[in-house]
């Protein structure tokens, strides 16, 4: 299956400028020709136009303090969705290039469209907050409540379109959840593992659970994969870095667990890697991470 590159240089949701350079820093990291070394045919739909925060008009900006920039990352997000879903519809794998996680919104959406679709979310954060429960405003904390339809996200596009149940959604590797976050975990059909299950149970069962889980009665799953899952030690280059978390090789175990089960089963719809800043960054690193770790979910193997 051709994979079909979309770069989404978004930095609005995180309210900071560098992360809107992570498309061209996974591409400099050498994506293309690392998936061509492992086989799969791939074209580079380009980068989604953002505006820029400096162009926008202040007054508008100070009143949506709990959810900064909402209208500019749905009118992105409304885009993307469409460039994902078509990419889908040809028969392309779309693999979308953050840009802050708040791009999820539009991603979901795209794959969702007309499909029943399961989600892996692999990052340190549940990403559930709404614009009642942000203790920062920033919209890549709340991109699963978005398409979930949680809090004030009920009545939006997003939630309505949305062929995505909780029941079928995991999120892999959480060590920073705020208080109003928990507790909507606990009241949804939501499964969650911390960074103490992958302690006690081992990275791969923990994936192989939750792929288990995400699978059930879908067509395919959307594998979103927030560079600050890992350690910061691995990963420096991330705007909300939080320590204790997976290794190198545990990020690759974890992938390749999934790219095992893809090829027996097809069952991976559309892959996102989010939150590279370069600014942050050092050397590249944090984007090359990205590079080979989109590399092991698409089937790299070793021999
Ligand atoms: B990311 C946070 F308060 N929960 O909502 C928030 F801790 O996409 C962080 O996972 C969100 O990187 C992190 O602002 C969003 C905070
Ligand atoms: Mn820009
Ligand atoms: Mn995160
Ligand atoms: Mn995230």
């Amino acid at each position: 299956m051709t994979i079909s590159t979309i770069g989404v240089p978004m930095d609005l949701g995180a309210d900071r400028r560098g992360v809107d350079m992570g498309p061209s820093a996974i591409r400099y990291a050498g994506l293309a020709s690392t998936l061509d070394s492992i086989g799969r045919s791939c074209v580079d739909a380009g980068d989604l136009t953002v505006p820029h925060a400096e162009e926008r008009d202040p007054e508008a900006r100070s009143i949506e303090a709990n959810a900064k920039y909402l209208d500019e990352v749905e009118s992105v997000c409304t885009r993307l969705a469409d460039e994902v879903a078509s990419s889908i519809d040809g028969g392309a794998l779309p693999l979308v290039l953050g840009g802050d996680h708040s791009i999820a919104i539009g991603t979901l959406a795209g794959a969702s469209r007309d499909a029943e679709i399961g989600a892996i979310w692999f990052d340190a954060h549940s990403d559930v907050n709404t614009p009642e429960t942000t203790p920062s405003g920033n919209v890549h904390g709340m991109p699963l409540a978005a398409a979930l339809g949680m809090g004030t996200f009920a009545d939006t596009p997003w939630a309505n379109a949305s062929g995505l149940r909780e029941e079928n959604v995991v999120l892999v590797g959480l060590r920073s959840v705020d208080e109003p976050e928990r507790e909507r975990i606990r009241d949804s059909a939501i499964t969650a593992y911390t960074m103490s299950d992958i302690d006690q149970r081992g990275v791969v069962d923990v994936t192989e659970e939750a792929l288990d889980i995400a699978t059930d009665g879908v067509d395919g799953i959307h594998v979103s994969l927030d560079l600050d899952w890992l350690d910061p030690s691995h990963a420096p280059g991330v705007g909300t870095p939080v320590r204790g978390g997976v290794t190198y090789r545990e990020a690759h175990s974890a992938l390749e667990t999934l790219a095992d089960r893809d090829e027996y089963e097809g069952i991976l719809r559309s892959l996102e890697v989010v939150e590279a800043n370069p600014i942050l960054d050092s050397h590249n690193e944090t984007a090359e991470l990205g590079v080979e770790l989109a590399a092991s979910a698409l089937g790299k193997r070793v021999l």
